[in-house]
């Protein structure tokens, strides 16, 4: 069987793709074997098949967020039982960066339990940026939404990517957070991506939502004026007592079919097999590197939840003969 391979070539001037839900629907509901073909193809033309990027997050502000995203452990919307914290210092974080390098970790993300971060805090923020670049790690941010000011200020420090998902279809966002919309999620990617900051942005499979819909989010990020540098997909880790505790589990078939999906609409991202991965077999996770995965979170907890201990994931590397992705740290130095 013949398979066509680009897209639509409507998307003018920038010599990039524009995806239509429509053909990325046909990619999608190939024959599983024909799918998984194209995906590592297109995923050897661009990187290194067995080799996998290696990030570490922390949580520096934990919980007691003003959001209502139904399936956050974080939300002081829903009783998840979490306890909130405030910022951390910032020497504690670096030295936590440390740890995480010598584990291996290339990638150091920071994640806070915030709609945007508040002026105040901007100054350690930024410290954080400077202190864990120096140790020789890229640095990820997470801290909900940012204004063009202050997306410029942490350029300025030196952040190498900002994550920030939309998480869902549009159609199907406000079923899962009613406190900002899909369009503020735009907006912040576009003013990160404005001060040259690298992109991080995907979503989350497992949320109720229908498989029409996860295509409509692989095909809005891969139509996004450039496609996101980093792609996570998360599998809904459930919460209880959040608003999705209850929620269907995934197929794990339909989560390897959207990763080729996301693979194939955006050959040059790392593609990163995020949360729920302790409740993924080893056979799922390899076909989910199979299919153009190329990046995971390593230790042993995510932001607020269980990640595979650092031995399951070396034991997983050896039995399918996968190594970490290296990384060479820019020679520049973060403006003054
Ligand atoms: N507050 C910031 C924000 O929402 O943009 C940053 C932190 S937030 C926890 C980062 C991302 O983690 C969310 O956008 C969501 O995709 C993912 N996430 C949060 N809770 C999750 C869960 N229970 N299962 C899977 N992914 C989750
Ligand atoms: C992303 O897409 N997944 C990470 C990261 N970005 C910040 C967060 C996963 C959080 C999982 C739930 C928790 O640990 O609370
Ligand atoms: Fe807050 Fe982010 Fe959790 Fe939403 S996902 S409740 S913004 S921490």
């Amino acid at each position: 069987m013949s398979i066509e391979y680009g897209a639509n070539p409507a998307r003018s001037g920038a010599g990039e793709t524009c995806w239509s839900l429509v053909e990325a629907k046909k990619i999608y509901n190939l024959p599983f074997n024909d799918l998984l073909f194209r995906a590592q193809t297109v995923h050897r033309t661009h990187f290194d098949p067995n080799a996998v990027q290696m990030s570490r997050l922390l949580s520096i502000k934990t919980g007691g967020c003003a959001e209502d995203c139904g399936y956050c452990s974080q939300s002081a919307h829903y009783p998840t039982g979490l306890k909130a914290s405030k910022l951390m210092e910032v020497e504690r974080v670096i030295a936590e960066a440390r740890k995480a390098k010598d584990g291996g970790a290339t990638r150091y993300c920071m994640g806070a339990a915030w709609r945007s971060p508040k002026e105040r805090d901007m100054e350690a923020i930024v410290a954080m940026v400077r202190g864990v670049k120096a140790l020789g790690m890229e640095t990820c941010m997470t801290l909900g939404m940012l204004s063009p000011a202050q997306s410029e200020r942490l350029a300025h420090a030196g952040l190498d990517y900002y994550n920030h998902n939309v998480d869902t279809s549009e159609r199907y966002y406000r079923e899962i957070i009613t406190t900002r919309t899909f369009a503020d999620r735009l907006e912040t990617l576009d003013n990160v991506r404005g001060a040259g900051i690298k992109v991080c942005a995907g979503g989350i499979l497992g949320m109720g939502e229908t498989v029409d819909d996860r295509i409509s989010m692989l095909v809005t990020l891969a139509n996004l004026p450039a496609a996101p540098e980093s792609v996570p997909i998360n599998m809904l880790i459930p919460i209880p007592g959040s608003k999705l505790a209850d929620a269907p589990p995934v197929d794990p078939i339909d989560f390897v079919r959207t990763i080729a999906l996301a693979r194939i609409l955006m050959p040059q991202s790392h593609l990163r097999l995020s949360a729920g991965r302790t409740d993924m077999s080893d056979e799922m996770q390899a076909l989910c590197f199979f299919a153009g995965a190329n990046s995971i979170f390593v230790g042993e907890t995510l932001l607020t939840a269980d990640n595979p201990g650092e031995d399951h994931d070396a034991a997983l590397f050896r039995r399918l003969g996968l190594e970490p992705m290296a990384f060479q740290p820019a020679e520049t130095e973060p403006a003054e």
